[in-house]
């Protein structure tokens, strides 16, 4: 196959899909890191994170008609909705859960009924963004017949394997970082050994996903540049409670057994240096931004990453920048008192920590790698540094071989939290975990029967939404009744209400119970898997 890509792409549509107004950094990035290759290529980018839904359609012609790009390239950062929140069409997993579980009918048809409604918002959104890349493509092909697609961004790195089949014959389908098949691509290169496949033309490779990302140098963005390619940038000034995406670092060496993140970013750690980043945060700052988010899957992967995020962090001190904040995904068990420190100094003012499980044992099966002593321990320290802001622990329970005990663990692990925090500070967040594909747990899934090969990870067809939800029996329906009576009691404050509940019903073990596991028994864990 004859690969097009000669003296066309001069003019680049950076298309983010209607989303949650969360900042698109994926776009701002890729279209950054155009510029700094090909300085001549003319470049325009479109959010219809903020238009409103009636208006996507005509906004897009609109901007199609003006631009006439010859390259359109679609960010799509999700599809999966599954959350213990408000969700675009309500609180899905409140409805899955009374749907499966309720025992009072009425409860059942309203949870059937709530679930339809998400059904229905779900599969209109999938048809509607499959629509927009299709009109897009269609659009542009009246001013410049050449003109092709490419699709990328977090929603795609996920189900690249599913959403080929419905988009049109020659798009590009991009999984993880996108910057070198963007270059390769206008630099008329073969671009096909990048992590990409086409539509209708070829395949992709087995275990695609698994192919380690072309590393690259990460400079700041140059956020004059972005300004002048993007009309609505000002919109996420405006607002003072968005915090705008920063990354420090790409990958993540780790292997829980559920998360994705690390074939999506692969597992090698590539660190952006720290006076880049900083100088990218410096023209966020001057441009009124107070709050960050540091998009890294994890901001201190492993021990060996604590240097460069001390680093980092003191640089951000020198800068002066003083009166910012900044959240992220923490892995608290890579903590020193320098770090603790350091984080409290530059603002953290949120952070999530996803240990899933307060039982170790159940850590340790889920192949999450962490130690739950040295999380309570890095906890003590940095509340001993001064933090004093909200913190959410992420919970996911039933993952595999949890009992009663394994649950009593968990409430004292995060009892002890809650002295250390303050309960109001230690925000439990239940969820359940989404099943997604490329991960051991789907391995995990095939080996017990529970799926089969070939299954469609997108499907929200309840047969299958209930397995991919994962809650299996024998605790399934406990833990459905519990969430339910939670939802009764105190709808605002779930989370706190299920741990109640749970210590209630199981009561509470000792600390030291969950900090230590007993002798692994092989057959049961995942790590017999693959
Ligand atoms: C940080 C993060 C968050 C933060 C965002 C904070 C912020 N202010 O930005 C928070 C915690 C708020 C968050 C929330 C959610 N998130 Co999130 N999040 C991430 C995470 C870890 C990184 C995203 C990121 O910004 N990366 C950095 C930027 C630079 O990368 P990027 O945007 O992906 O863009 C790069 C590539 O994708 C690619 N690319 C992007 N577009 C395109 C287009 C083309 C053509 C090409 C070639 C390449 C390309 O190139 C870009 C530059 O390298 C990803 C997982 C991951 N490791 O990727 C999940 C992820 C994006 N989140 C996801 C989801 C589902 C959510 C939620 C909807 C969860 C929920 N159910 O509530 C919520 C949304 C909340 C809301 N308000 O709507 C999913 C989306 C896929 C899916 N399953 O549907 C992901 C992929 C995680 C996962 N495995 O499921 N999230
Ligand atoms: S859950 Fe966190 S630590 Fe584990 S592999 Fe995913 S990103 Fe890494």
């Amino acid at each position: 196959m004859e690969v097009k890509t000669q003296m066309m792409e001069n003019r680049i549509l950076y298309v983010r899909l209607p989303c949650n107004p969360i900042f698109p950094i994926g776009v701002v990035y890729l279209s950054d890191h155009v510029h700094k290759q090909f300085p001549n290529i003319e470049q325009r980018i479109f959010d219809l994170g903020t238009v409103p839904p009636l208006d996507y359609s005509s906004a897009l012609d609109r901007c199609i008609d003006e631009f006439k790009p010859t390259l359109l390239v679609f960010s799509w950062r999700d599809i999966q909705i599954y959350a213990p929140v408000g969700g675009r069409g309500g609180n899905p997993l409140q409805n899955a859960f009374e749907f499966y579980y309720a025992k009072n009918p009425l409860l059942k048809l309203r949870g059937g009924l709530g679930g339809l409604r998400i059904f229905i918002a779900y599969y209109v959104e999938l048809w509607q963004n499959q629509g927009l890349i299709k009109r897009g493509l269609k659009r542009a092909q009246k001013y410049n017949s050449d003109a092709r697609v490419v699709v990328g961004g977090g929603a795609v790195s996920v189900f690249y394997e599913q959403l080929g089949k419905s988009l049109p014959q020659g798009t590009i389908i991009s999984v993880g970082e996108g910057e070198t098949l963007l270059e390769k691509l206008l630099s008329g290169r073969d671009f096909r050994d990048e992590r990409c496949y086409v539509a209708g033309e070829t395949q992709p490779r087995k275990r695609l996903i698994h192919e380690q990302p072309t590393p690259i140098e990460k400079t700041a963005c140059n956020y004059d540049y972005i300004e002048s390619i993007w009309p609505e940038f000002n919109f996420y000034l405006q607002e003072q409670d968005f915090y705008i995406g920063v990354q420090t670092k790409r990958g993540c060496p780790h292997n829980c057994c559920y998360c994705v993140y690390t074939v999506v970013e692969g597992k090698q750690v590539r660190i952006n240096p720290a006076d880049e980043v900083v100088a990218e945060m410096r023209q966020l700052y001057d441009r009124g931004i107070r709050n960050f988010w540091f998009t890294d899957a994890q901001f201190i992967p492993a021990k060996k990453f604590i240097a460069d995020a001390v680093e980092l962090l003191q640089k951000i001190v020198d800068s002066g920048m003083t009166d910012i904040h900044w959240a992220a995904y923490i892995r608290a068990d890579n903590l020193t008192p320098e770090l603790c420190d350091l984080m409290a100094k530059t603002g953290m003012n949120y952070f999530e920590i996803g240990i899933t499980s307060g039982s170790q044992e159940l850590v340790r099966k889920m192949r999450m790698g962490y130690n739950l002593r040295n999380v309570l321990q890095n906890c003590r320290d940095l509340k001993a540094a001064g933090f004093n802001d909200l913190v959410s622990v992420n919970y996911s329970f039933n993952v595999i071989d949890e009992r009663p005990e394994t649950i009593r663990q968990t409430i004292a692990y995060h009892r002890e939290l809650e002295r250390i925090f303050g309960a109001d500070k230690v925000e439990p967040a239940i969820f359940f975990i989404g099943l997604q594909p490329h991960t051991h747990l789907e391995e995990y899934a095939f080996k017990e029967g529970i799926l089969k090969p070939g299954y469609d990870p997108m499907s929200l067809m309840p047969w299958t939404a209930k397995k991919l939800l994962w809650n299996p029996e024998p605790l399934g329906s406990f833990f459905g009744e519990v969430c339910l009576q939670a939802w009764q009691q105190n709808p605002n404050d779930f989370g706190r209400e299920v741990m109640n509940i749970l210590e209630e019903k199981l009561g509470c073990a000792d600390l030291e119970a969950a900090l230590t596991a007993p002798l692994e028994t092989k057959e049961k864990q995942l790590a017999g898997v693959s």
